[in-house]
């Protein structure tokens, strides 16, 4: 898969090229390019964003550096293009699924009061919100998705920590873990899982699922 950002700020990407995703990249699994679309303002001081026709606080980002950087990326529109939006659609695990089948993704980042509508209705495929909460801009949103998405790419994650035993992927939160000491500051691990009956640990921890989702997200079980 080939990665393409889009954003004022490359520098807060690099936090992508540490642990298991940058061990992806250095793998080849994966490519994440950054472009700062600040390059492609042809404005004498490569000003990227202006005053909101109609009026109101804040500024907008302009078309032209957008939609230059945009189609110099991306000339073929090969890409997926998503545009990080607060009113877009809410990123979940089904729609992290979906996206990791594409070939070529692209995230362009908004930064102040958003872009112009122009930009989206012109180059954009897709409008993606990461939850109910707002950000100073998309990149935090934007990280956010690509790190999801990368788990999905065959030979990111080992065998070990694989997307097919974990929460969410049984519908239900996850059982407590312990290790090593068998003692900390008093407290016991539980003891059926230091008794190697692997048919009881599993009823345990199916248990204790139930009982944590029953507790904290009941609209998981249906029962609202
Ligand atoms: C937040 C920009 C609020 C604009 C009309 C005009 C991308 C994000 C963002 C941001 C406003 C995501 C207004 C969850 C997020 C993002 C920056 C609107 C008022 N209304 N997912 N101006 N939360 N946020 N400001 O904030 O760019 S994905």
């Amino acid at each position: 898969m080939r990665i393409e950002v889009l954003t004022l700020f490359p520098e807060m990407f690099d936090s992508l090229k540490v642990g298991i995703l940058g061990k992806a990249q250095e793998k080849g699994l994966f490519t994440l390019n950054t472009t700062n679309i600040r390059d492609y303002s042809l404005d004498k001081h490569k000003k990227v964003d202006d005053t909101p026709f109609g009026g109101g606080a804040g500024m907008v980002m302009t078309p032209q550096p957008l939609h230059d950087s945009i189609n110099a990326v991306d000339k073929d529109h090969k890409c997926l293009r998503i545009y990080l939006s607060p009113k877009g659609e809410t990123l979940s695990q089904n729609l992290v699924q979906k996206l990791a089948k594409e070939e070529n993704l692209m995230f362009v980042c908004g930064n102040y009061e958003g872009i112009d509508q122009r930009i989206i209705d012109l180059d954009i495929d897709m409008e993606l919100s990461i939850g109910d909460y707002v950000l100073t801009g998309g990149e935090m949103a934007a990280m956010v998705a690509i790190n999801a998405v990368s788990r999905y790419i065959d030979g990111v994650l080992g065998n070990q920590e694989s997307t097919s035993e974990e929460s969410f992927s049984n519908g239900l939160l996850e059982y407590p873990q312990y290790t090593h000491p068998q003692v900390f500051e008093g407290m016991e691990v539980p003891e059926v899982l230091l008794s190697g009956n692997h048919q009881n640990i599993a009823k345990w921890r199916y248990e204790k699922q139930l009982e944590i989702t029953k507790e904290r997200r009941p609209d998981l079980l249906g029962d609202k």
